[in-house]
């Protein structure tokens, strides 16, 4: 098939890749000529393991194009972001404009398929109207259909392929005829639904999971209340066969678990009660972060504070939607110095650092990532160049042992004895 894959971001780089891997004639478009240089220079973010190397193949075997603009297609997948804005709503325009930039390409009995998170009934309210305003109706003249991505950021190679999907076509041979394209690189199951059901089922999980770590972020609060350890009580609790209790932590962040919910009260005020106190827990827990630096050091007022970690989780790049960034701003308005130091994020709010920069002088260090690079650090390290040894660890990722060993008090979020 001829596929034309519209934004090649971190979900639509791998998927054109696997498509033309996968035997198909595919244009990757994206409207940022930069995006596509990079792309031809780097292959794809080093984070991604096997996604340059893919991406280098495809496209040196001639099976995948780039170009800014659309070209005539059997079928056009869109990946293009939906962010939240200020009023806690979706912003579609990016898929509105993705959607009217294939209608100068698009011929009846194409497939068009959506990828982008987006609120329930978008796929064919929205999109489908668009269509239709644009001569094309999207029961008959083309095939529609919403096809949600699962994919977690540091294993996409892997899960892309392995992953079952959901295809919600807004008909029958819509769904069908998706299941069929995604058939040539998915080995997991492909399930054909209805597309405002495929759009529930995707914001359904990610609010599952925020949900589930809103609950574990409150057992962390009261477990500082009642003196026992967070972390203890959840891997016991793990232990019956029907709790899978997630980790505490200093927030939620990403442009997935800490959006999606949103988009789901959006639709229905009033009737996500439990997903919109998930979110009032998460969300608090920044300010929880910055009340136990409060409690360690008294007074903010001059004190230095090296931020290990400005990722929204371990071993990516990627910083939107941080904790780390309500941190360092709680902080420094409260009168503290941050450093901010993170092995694989390039560009932030902040400025960067490195290690040594960000230590050196430190009266305390906040592990706010989960980075590899933080568990394995050799504490003495940075304990030669801190004013003291002093570190706050939101996500219980270090050898507690091996850090007293070299002189540190450690305190970790969620551990009551020690907070
Ligand atoms: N986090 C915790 N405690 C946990 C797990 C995660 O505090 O037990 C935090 C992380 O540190 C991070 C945030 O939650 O700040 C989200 O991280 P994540 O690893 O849970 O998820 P994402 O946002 O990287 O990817 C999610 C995945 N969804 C699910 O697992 C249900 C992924 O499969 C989706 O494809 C992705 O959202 C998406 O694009 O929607």
């Amino acid at each position: 098939m001829r596929i034309c894959v519209i934004g090649l971001g971190y979900i639509g780089l791998p998927t054109a890749a696997m498509l033309a891997d996968a035997g198909n004639e595919v244009l990757g478009v994206d409207i940022d000529e930069r995006v596509l240089e990079r792309i031809r220079r780097e292959g794809g973010p080093k984070e991604e393991p096997g996604l340059s190397d893919l991406v280098r193949k495809v496209l040196s075997e001639g099976k995948m194009r780039l170009s800014t603009k659309p070209e005539r297609a059997d079928a056009f997948i869109l990946c293009l972001p939906t962010p939240i804005q200020e009023d806690r709503t979706s912003d579609l325009s990016y898929v509105v404009s993705g959607v009217k930039s294939i209608l100068g390409a698009l011929e009846k009995g194409n497939l068009v398929i959506i990828e982008s998170t987006v609120p329930p009934g978008t796929t064919a309210g929205l999109v489908g109207g668009l269509l239709k305003e644009a001569g094309f109706d999207p029961r008959s003249d083309v095939m529609l259909a919403f096809a949600p991505e699962r994919v977690i950021p540091g294993k996409i190679m892997k899960e892309i392929r392995e992953l079952d999907r959901v295809m919600g076509g807004v008909t029958r041979e819509a769904a069908e005829r998706a299941r069929e394209l995604y058939r040539s690189f998915v080995e997991g199951d492909i399930v054909a639904t209805d597309a405002t059901t495929a759009e529930f089922v995707k914001l359904v999980e990610n609010s599952y999971r925020d949900v589930n770590i809103a609950f574990a972020n409150e057992l962390a609060l009261i477990s500082e209340a009642i003196g026992v350890n967070v972390w203890e009580v959840i891997s016991i609790a793990n232990r019956h066969p029907r709790v899978n209790i997630h980790n505490p932590g200093p927030g939620v962040g990403g442009h997935c678990i800490a959006v999606d919910p949103y988009f789901i009260i959006e639709r229905t005020p009033g009737l996500a009660r439990l997903m919109e106190i998930a979110r009032e827990v998460n969300a608090s827990m920044p300010s929880h972060v910055v009340k136990k630096a409060e409690d360690i050091l008294g007074s903010l007022e001059g004190k230095r504070i090296g931020i290990l970690g400005v990722a929204y989780k371990g071993n990516v790049d990627d910083a939107r939607e941080t904790p780390a960034e309500p941190i360092i701003r709680m902080l420094t308005s409260r009168g503290a110095v941050c450093t901010v130091h993170d092995p694989h994020v390039t560009s932030f709010s902040h400025p960067l650092h490195t290690l040594e920069e960000t230590t050196k002088g430190a009266h305390l260090l906040v592990l706010v990532t989960d980075h590899d690079d933080f568990r394995t650090l050799d504490p003495r390290l940075p304990g030669c160049l801190v004013r003291e040894r002093k570190i706050l660890d939101t996500r219980n990722l270090l050898d507690r042992k091996r850090w007293e060993e070299a002189g540190w008090t450690v305190w970790t979020l969620g551990r009551g004895s020690r907070s």
